[in-house]
Protein backbone atom coordinates (compact mmCIF):
# COMPACT_ATOMS: atom_id res chain seq x y z
CA UNK A 1 0.00 0.00 0.00
CA UNK A 2 1.55 3.67 -0.81
CA UNK A 3 0.52 6.40 0.99
CA UNK A 4 0.01 10.07 0.16
CA UNK A 5 1.82 12.37 2.55
CA UNK A 6 1.63 15.90 3.47
CA UNK A 7 4.72 17.06 5.32
CA UNK A 8 4.71 20.75 7.37
CA UNK A 9 7.53 22.39 8.19
CA UNK A 10 9.79 20.74 5.34
CA UNK A 11 12.29 23.28 5.24
CA UNK A 12 12.40 22.72 9.33
CA UNK A 13 15.00 21.27 11.37
CA UNK A 14 12.52 18.36 11.77
CA UNK A 15 11.21 18.19 8.50
CA UNK A 16 14.50 17.57 6.59
CA UNK A 17 15.32 15.08 8.96
CA UNK A 18 11.88 13.57 8.26
CA UNK A 19 12.86 13.19 4.21
CA UNK A 20 16.09 11.54 5.50
CA UNK A 21 14.30 8.90 7.40
CA UNK A 22 11.12 8.33 5.40
CA UNK A 23 13.83 7.44 2.40
CA UNK A 24 16.04 5.51 4.97
CA UNK A 25 13.23 3.16 6.37
CA UNK A 26 11.71 2.95 2.69
CA UNK A 27 8.50 4.11 3.32
CA UNK A 28 5.84 3.90 1.02
CA UNK A 29 5.30 7.22 -0.67
CA UNK A 30 2.83 7.56 -3.18
CA UNK A 31 2.37 11.56 -3.90
CA UNK A 32 4.57 13.57 -1.86
CA UNK A 33 3.61 17.37 -0.64
CA UNK A 34 5.98 19.45 1.05
CA UNK A 35 4.80 22.31 2.77
CA UNK A 36 5.65 25.50 5.05
CA UNK A 37 5.01 29.00 5.50
CA UNK A 38 4.85 31.21 3.23
CA UNK A 39 8.65 32.30 3.98
CA UNK A 40 10.13 28.91 2.96
CA UNK A 41 7.14 28.18 -0.10
CA UNK A 42 8.95 27.93 -3.79
CA UNK A 43 12.15 26.61 -2.33
CA UNK A 44 13.49 23.19 -4.17
CA UNK A 45 13.83 19.65 -2.06
CA UNK A 46 14.70 16.63 -3.43
CA UNK A 47 13.54 13.39 -2.43
CA UNK A 48 14.51 10.05 -4.05
CA UNK A 49 15.59 11.39 -7.19
CA UNK A 50 12.70 14.04 -8.02
CA UNK A 51 12.32 18.22 -7.34
CA UNK A 52 9.48 18.85 -5.26
CA UNK A 53 8.66 22.52 -4.98
CA UNK A 54 7.48 23.76 -1.47
CA UNK A 55 4.05 25.05 -0.98
CA UNK A 56 2.92 27.48 1.43
CA UNK A 57 0.00 25.29 3.65
CA UNK A 58 -3.34 26.16 3.04
CA UNK A 59 -6.34 24.25 3.97
CA UNK A 60 -6.48 22.30 0.49
CA UNK A 61 -3.01 20.63 1.18
CA UNK A 62 -4.84 18.15 2.54
CA UNK A 63 -6.94 17.40 0.13
CA UNK A 64 -6.53 13.75 -1.35
CA UNK A 65 -3.51 12.76 1.23
CA UNK A 66 -3.59 9.84 3.84
CA UNK A 67 -1.27 11.29 6.32
CA UNK A 68 -0.33 14.55 7.54
CA UNK A 69 3.15 14.95 9.53
CA UNK A 70 3.27 17.81 11.10
CA UNK A 71 6.91 18.94 11.81
CA UNK A 72 6.27 21.19 14.88
CA UNK A 73 4.90 24.62 15.73
CA UNK A 74 1.65 26.44 15.55
CA UNK A 75 0.69 25.52 12.45
CA UNK A 76 -1.35 21.89 13.55
CA UNK A 77 -2.70 24.13 16.03
CA UNK A 78 -4.53 26.14 13.07
CA UNK A 79 -4.59 22.69 10.27
CA UNK A 80 -4.46 19.76 12.15
CA UNK A 81 -7.91 19.31 13.45
CA UNK A 82 -9.58 20.41 9.56
CA UNK A 83 -6.92 17.93 8.22
CA UNK A 84 -8.36 15.14 10.46
CA UNK A 85 -11.64 16.28 9.27
CA UNK A 86 -10.35 15.50 5.89
CA UNK A 87 -10.14 11.79 6.71
CA UNK A 88 -6.10 12.71 6.58
CA UNK A 89 -4.36 10.86 9.88
CA UNK A 90 -2.59 13.79 11.68
CA UNK A 91 0.85 12.92 13.50
CA UNK A 92 1.62 16.08 15.26
CA UNK A 93 5.80 16.68 16.46
CA UNK A 94 4.24 19.96 18.46
CA UNK A 95 3.00 20.22 21.89
CA UNK A 96 -0.69 21.49 20.93
CA UNK A 97 -2.84 18.20 21.22
CA UNK A 98 -0.49 15.87 23.21
CA UNK A 99 -2.35 15.94 26.62
CA UNK A 100 -5.67 16.01 24.88
CA UNK A 101 -7.09 12.24 26.05
CA UNK A 102 -9.06 12.41 22.72
CA UNK A 103 -4.56 12.14 21.33
CA UNK A 104 -2.64 9.26 21.64
CA UNK A 105 0.58 10.26 22.58
CA UNK A 106 2.72 7.39 21.01
CA UNK A 107 6.54 6.47 21.68
CA UNK A 108 6.21 3.04 19.25
CA UNK A 109 9.01 0.72 21.49
CA UNK A 110 6.64 1.90 24.93
CA UNK A 111 2.90 1.84 23.88
CA UNK A 112 2.27 1.52 19.80
CA UNK A 113 -0.94 -0.28 20.66
CA UNK A 114 -2.65 3.35 21.41
CA UNK A 115 -1.96 4.34 18.14
CA UNK A 116 -5.58 2.94 16.91
CA UNK A 117 -7.59 4.40 19.86
CA UNK A 118 -6.41 7.87 17.16
CA UNK A 119 -9.57 9.74 16.20
CA UNK A 120 -7.69 11.53 13.36
CA UNK A 121 -4.46 13.23 15.50
CA UNK A 122 -2.03 11.20 16.70
CA UNK A 123 0.64 13.62 18.92
CA UNK A 124 5.04 13.02 18.83
CA UNK A 125 6.20 13.43 22.29
CA UNK A 126 8.75 15.83 23.59
CA UNK A 127 12.10 14.92 22.13
CA UNK A 128 13.92 14.84 25.80
CA UNK A 129 10.49 13.20 27.46
CA UNK A 130 10.98 9.91 24.21
CA UNK A 131 14.23 9.37 25.04
CA UNK A 132 13.69 8.91 28.68
CA UNK A 133 10.31 6.98 28.24
CA UNK A 134 12.53 4.65 26.25
CA UNK A 135 14.68 3.79 28.45
CA UNK A 136 12.38 3.77 31.64
CA UNK A 137 9.73 1.58 30.27
CA UNK A 138 11.77 -2.04 30.52
CA UNK A 139 12.69 -0.94 34.14
CA UNK A 140 8.78 0.05 34.93
CA UNK A 141 7.79 -3.10 33.26
CA UNK A 142 10.16 -5.14 35.64
CA UNK A 143 10.27 -3.27 38.65
CA UNK A 144 7.76 -0.91 39.04
CA UNK A 145 9.30 2.77 38.63
CA UNK A 146 8.22 4.92 41.81
CA UNK A 147 10.25 8.28 41.22
CA UNK A 148 12.69 9.73 38.41
CA UNK A 149 15.12 12.56 38.81
CA UNK A 150 15.95 13.74 35.90
CA UNK A 151 18.36 16.75 34.39
CA UNK A 152 18.87 17.13 30.69
CA UNK A 153 21.82 18.42 28.40
CA UNK A 154 19.76 19.71 25.65
CA UNK A 155 21.30 20.46 22.35
CA UNK A 156 20.85 23.36 20.73
CA UNK A 157 18.87 21.57 17.48
CA UNK A 158 15.95 21.05 19.39
CA UNK A 159 15.65 24.99 18.84
CA UNK A 160 15.32 24.89 15.61
CA UNK A 161 17.81 25.56 12.30
CA UNK A 162 18.21 29.16 13.32
CA UNK A 163 19.95 28.19 16.51
CA UNK A 164 22.43 26.29 15.00
CA UNK A 165 23.37 28.91 13.31
CA UNK A 166 23.60 31.49 16.86
CA UNK A 167 25.72 28.55 18.00
CA UNK A 168 28.23 28.85 15.28
CA UNK A 169 27.90 32.44 15.05
CA UNK A 170 28.71 33.16 18.75
CA UNK A 171 31.92 30.45 18.88
CA UNK A 172 33.57 32.63 16.04
CA UNK A 173 32.90 35.42 17.57
CA UNK A 174 34.03 35.11 20.91
CA UNK A 175 37.01 33.12 19.30
CA UNK A 176 37.62 36.34 17.44
CA UNK A 177 36.86 38.70 20.49
CA UNK A 178 33.74 39.93 19.56
CA UNK A 179 30.17 39.96 21.44
CA UNK A 180 28.35 37.28 21.18
CA UNK A 181 24.45 38.12 19.88
CA UNK A 182 21.83 36.25 21.60
CA UNK A 183 18.94 35.76 19.37
CA UNK A 184 16.80 32.15 19.97
CA UNK A 185 18.34 31.54 23.51
CA UNK A 186 17.82 34.41 26.22
CA UNK A 187 21.86 34.46 26.79
CA UNK A 188 25.16 33.69 24.98
CA UNK A 189 24.95 29.81 24.68
CA UNK A 190 28.42 29.64 22.80
CA UNK A 191 30.55 28.59 25.97
CA UNK A 192 27.88 28.29 28.07
CA UNK A 193 24.93 26.79 29.94
CA UNK A 194 20.88 27.85 29.95
CA UNK A 195 18.97 26.65 32.49
CA UNK A 196 16.02 27.64 31.17
CA UNK A 197 14.07 25.89 28.13
CA UNK A 198 10.77 27.27 27.00
CA UNK A 199 8.50 29.32 29.33
CA UNK A 200 7.85 29.33 32.87
CA UNK A 201 4.98 27.47 34.61
CA UNK A 202 3.72 26.71 38.29
CA UNK A 203 6.04 26.69 40.78
CA UNK A 204 8.86 28.23 38.29
CA UNK A 205 9.59 25.19 36.20
CA UNK A 206 9.48 25.53 32.41
CA UNK A 207 7.42 24.15 30.46
CA UNK A 208 10.18 21.75 29.60
CA UNK A 209 10.28 20.39 32.62
CA UNK A 210 6.35 20.55 32.35
CA UNK A 211 6.51 18.49 29.76
CA UNK A 212 8.59 15.84 30.86
CA UNK A 213 6.49 14.99 33.78
CA UNK A 214 2.85 14.86 32.19
CA UNK A 215 4.03 13.58 28.98
CA UNK A 216 5.35 10.45 30.65
CA UNK A 217 2.63 10.16 32.71
CA UNK A 218 0.46 9.61 30.01
CA UNK A 219 2.42 7.22 28.00
CA UNK A 220 3.33 4.40 30.57
CA UNK A 221 -0.03 5.21 31.74
CA UNK A 222 0.58 5.54 35.10
CA UNK A 223 -0.24 9.02 36.89
CA UNK A 224 1.64 7.13 39.87
CA UNK A 225 5.36 7.81 38.70
CA UNK A 226 6.44 10.68 40.75
CA UNK A 227 8.86 12.80 38.49
CA UNK A 228 11.06 15.89 38.89
CA UNK A 229 13.04 17.55 35.76
CA UNK A 230 15.57 19.96 35.58
CA UNK A 231 16.39 20.89 31.83
CA UNK A 232 19.45 22.59 30.64
CA UNK A 233 20.49 24.10 27.28
CA UNK A 234 23.90 23.14 26.55
CA UNK A 235 26.42 24.48 23.31
CA UNK A 236 26.54 20.83 21.51
CA UNK A 237 24.63 21.21 17.99
CA UNK A 238 22.81 17.61 18.17
CA UNK A 239 21.76 15.18 20.55
CA UNK A 240 20.45 15.56 24.13
CA UNK A 241 21.65 13.86 26.69
CA UNK A 242 19.86 12.89 30.71
CA UNK A 243 20.79 11.75 33.87
CA UNK A 244 18.52 9.99 35.60
CA UNK A 245 18.23 8.63 38.67
CA UNK A 246 15.57 6.40 39.39
CA UNK A 247 13.77 4.87 42.56
CA UNK A 248 12.04 1.43 41.77
CA UNK A 249 9.58 -0.85 44.11
CA UNK A 250 11.35 -3.97 43.49
CA UNK A 251 15.09 -4.35 43.76
CA UNK A 252 16.96 -4.17 40.18
CA UNK A 253 21.02 -4.83 40.14
CA UNK A 254 22.92 -3.08 38.08
CA UNK A 255 23.71 -6.28 36.41
CA UNK A 256 19.94 -7.07 35.82
CA UNK A 257 18.83 -3.15 34.99
CA UNK A 258 21.84 -3.96 32.11
CA UNK A 259 20.10 -7.25 30.74
CA UNK A 260 16.75 -5.69 30.73
CA UNK A 261 17.72 -3.01 29.01
CA UNK A 262 19.75 -4.81 26.11
CA UNK A 263 16.85 -6.90 25.45
CA UNK A 264 14.44 -3.80 24.89
CA UNK A 265 13.56 -2.47 21.94
CA UNK A 266 15.28 0.89 20.57
CA UNK A 267 18.27 0.88 22.53
CA UNK A 268 21.64 0.08 22.53
CA UNK A 269 24.09 0.16 25.47
CA UNK A 270 27.19 1.23 25.87
CA UNK A 271 28.43 0.82 28.99
CA UNK A 272 32.24 -0.42 29.56
CA UNK A 273 33.41 2.04 32.27
CA UNK A 274 36.95 0.45 31.94
CA UNK A 275 36.88 0.78 28.01
CA UNK A 276 35.83 4.19 28.37
CA UNK A 277 32.78 3.15 27.03
CA UNK A 278 29.38 5.38 27.61
CA UNK A 279 27.09 7.13 25.24
CA UNK A 280 27.97 11.01 24.26
CA UNK A 281 25.76 13.22 21.66
CA UNK A 282 28.67 13.36 18.82
CA UNK A 283 28.28 9.39 18.82
CA UNK A 284 24.67 9.25 19.07
CA UNK A 285 24.11 11.90 16.07
CA UNK A 286 22.40 10.89 13.13
CA UNK A 287 21.47 7.48 15.06
CA UNK A 288 17.35 6.17 15.49
CA UNK A 289 18.54 4.42 18.87
CA UNK A 290 18.60 5.43 22.22
CA UNK A 291 22.34 4.93 23.58
CA UNK A 292 22.30 4.24 27.56
CA UNK A 293 25.26 3.65 29.21
CA UNK A 294 26.60 4.68 33.21
CA UNK A 295 24.14 1.95 34.54
CA UNK A 296 25.03 1.80 38.19
CA UNK A 297 23.06 1.17 41.38
CA UNK A 298 22.11 4.45 43.47
CA UNK A 299 23.46 3.03 46.85
CA UNK A 300 21.60 6.25 49.06
CA UNK A 301 18.41 4.46 48.62
CA UNK A 302 16.50 0.84 49.21
CA UNK A 303 16.21 0.71 45.40
CA UNK A 304 18.29 3.05 43.31
CA UNK A 305 19.53 3.31 40.05
CA UNK A 306 21.52 5.57 37.68
CA UNK A 307 21.56 5.82 34.12
CA UNK A 308 22.78 8.23 31.50
CA UNK A 309 20.82 8.60 28.26
CA UNK A 310 21.56 9.97 25.03
CA UNK A 311 19.74 9.93 21.65
CA UNK A 312 19.37 12.23 18.84
CA UNK A 313 16.85 14.27 19.15
CA UNK A 314 15.92 14.67 15.89
CA UNK A 315 16.00 11.31 14.51
CA UNK A 316 14.52 9.49 17.49
CA UNK A 317 13.63 12.37 19.47
CA UNK A 318 11.50 14.00 16.56
CA UNK A 319 11.73 12.43 12.63
CA UNK A 320 12.07 9.00 13.67
CA UNK A 321 9.70 8.51 16.06
CA UNK A 322 7.01 10.22 13.87
CA UNK A 323 7.89 8.27 10.84
CA UNK A 324 7.55 5.01 13.17
CA UNK A 325 4.37 6.08 14.22
CA UNK A 326 3.21 6.49 10.97
CA UNK A 327 4.29 3.04 9.91
CA UNK A 328 2.33 1.20 12.76
CA UNK A 329 -0.73 3.51 11.48
CA UNK A 330 -0.46 1.57 8.08
CA UNK A 331 0.39 -1.69 9.83
CA UNK A 332 -2.27 -1.33 11.97
CA UNK A 333 -5.15 -0.29 9.45
CA UNK A 334 -5.43 2.68 11.12
CA UNK A 335 -6.01 5.09 8.13
CA UNK A 336 -9.08 6.84 7.70
CA UNK A 337 -10.08 7.24 4.03
CA UNK A 338 -9.19 3.74 2.94
CA UNK A 339 -10.89 1.73 5.90
C1 LIG B 1 14.03 21.65 22.82
N1 LIG B 1 12.54 19.87 23.54
O1 LIG B 1 14.99 20.88 22.86
C2 LIG B 1 12.62 21.12 22.83
C3 LIG B 1 12.14 21.06 21.40
O2 LIG B 1 7.62 20.20 22.62
O3 LIG B 1 8.31 19.36 20.77
C4 LIG B 1 10.83 20.35 21.19
C5 LIG B 1 9.65 21.04 21.75
C6 LIG B 1 8.46 20.14 21.71
O4 LIG B 1 14.12 22.85 22.73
Amino acid sequence: EKINLVIVGATGAVGQEILKVLDERNFPVDRLKLCATSRSAGKQINFRGNDYTVEETTLASFDGMDIALFAGGAASKQYGPAAAEKGVVVIDNSSNFRMDPQVPLVVPEVNPEDVREHKGIIANPNCSTIQMVVALKPIHDEAKIKRVVVSTYQAVSGAGMEAIEELSAQTAAVLQGSDAVAGVFPYQIAFNLIPHIDVFMDMDYTKEEWKMVKETQKILHDQSIAITATTVRVPVYRSHSEALNIETEKKLTAVRAKEILAAAPGIIIMDNPAEKVYPMPLFASDKDDVFVGRIREDNTIDNGLNLWVVADQLRKGAATNAVQIAELVVEYGCLMKKQ
